[in-house]
């Protein structure tokens, strides 16, 4: 069975990492948003591509879920103290990661490219894709400090402000890769990791061809919340903002245009006639994923019902 999972940062890597150890190189292709992507001190940040390379490649910060195991912040300290901007928090090893990058896309690299050569430097085999080689930043307009670059709203301003719209600048002009537009007409089924769907997934749906392929796909989706919180990140406070209450429900009606099965905890197991009710499949599970042994659970437990359809 060959699947494309979509992901994004932190939730997205834990599956998406669950699953590689469970399936081949081949059957396996990871497409991962591109939207959080910008330059900090003139190097090309693109952490969620980060996010999920570090976590297959076992080099990520355990504690803080992105970023570098056991790095030193000795240049970020230094900058800091020198009264150089710092609220974006790069570790002495992970630079080694922007440099490289930056360096590459100078020469002419695409980021897919660049991606490649990561992978091949820290022996990940399974395919990490950016959905796109264009420049898609995620905007966010804010009632309070007006329109933020993402980061600036996400790791600036601590997901404080309140969000009035969500914008992915140049969108109109951008195009999924073809490995990405190759990955998702080739695969059986796709699996959509527990990330933020305003932020981390839909920049992927929003590019174009890329709903209608998954019309024709089996698409299973994981939630991303728990018990009424995400599991990490503005997601609950976003919902909250616009007045829906954030349950599994909410995440299934959001892909209710081509999602045939969710992944919903157990605790949110009264939520589940409701999302029968809207022709979508509900799997009950423990879907907390804290380390390796429940991811592996969960992406092996989704492999088992996408067997039985
Ligand atoms: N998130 C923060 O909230 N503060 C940081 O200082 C920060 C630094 C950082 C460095 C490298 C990297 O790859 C990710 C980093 N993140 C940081 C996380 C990142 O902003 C978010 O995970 C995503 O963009 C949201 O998915």
């Amino acid at each position: 069975m060959k699947i494309t999972a979509l992901a994004g940062g932190v939730g997205g890597s834990k599956l998406a990492q669950g699953l590689s150890e469970i399936l081949a190189p081949d059957d396996l292709n990871i497409v991962v948003n591109t939207g959080d992507d910008f330059r900090f001190f003139g190097l090309y940040i693109s952490p969620d591509i980060d996010t999920v390379t570090y976590t297959l490649a076992n080099l990520s910060n355990p504690v803080t879920g992105w970023g570098v195991r056991e790095d030193t912040f000795n240049t970020f300290e230094t900058l800091k103290r020198n009264g150089s901007p710092a609220w974006f928090m790069l570790g002495d090893k992970d630079l080694a990661t922007h440099m490289e990058r930056t360096r590459q896309l100078a020469d002419g690299k695409t980021l897919t490219e660049v991606c490649r050569y990561f992978n091949k430097a820290w022996q990940v085999k399974h395919p990490i894709l950016p959905m796109t080689n264009d420049a898609v930043p995620t905007i966010i307009d804010t009632i309070e400090m007006g329109k933020l670059p993402f980061q600036e709203y996400f790791a600036k301003h601590h997901c404080e402000p309140t969000i009035k719209q969500v914008v992915f600048q140049g969108m109109e002009n951008a195009k999924a890769s073809p490995e990405v537009l190759e990955t998702l007409q080739a695969c059986d089924v796709v699996v959509i990791c527990p990330s933020n769907p305003l932020l981390s997934i839909d920049p992927i749906l929003s590019l174009p061809q890329v709903k209608d392929i998954l019309r024709n796909k089996y698409v299973v989706a994981v939630s991303p919340i728990i018990g009424g919180k995400a599991v990490k990140g503005p997601l609950a406070k976003m919902y909250a903002e616009k007045g829906i209450d954030p349950t599994p429900y909410t995440i299934a009606e959001h892909y209710k245009d081509f999602l045939k099965c969710i992944f919903i905890d157990t605790q949110d197991e009264n939520v589940g006639k409701d999302i029968q009710q809207s022709g979508i499949i509900f799997q009950s599970t423990d879907i907390m994923m804290p380390d390796l042994a429940n991811r592996k659970r969960l992406a092996q437990n989704i492999i088992n019902y996408l067997e039985t359809i």
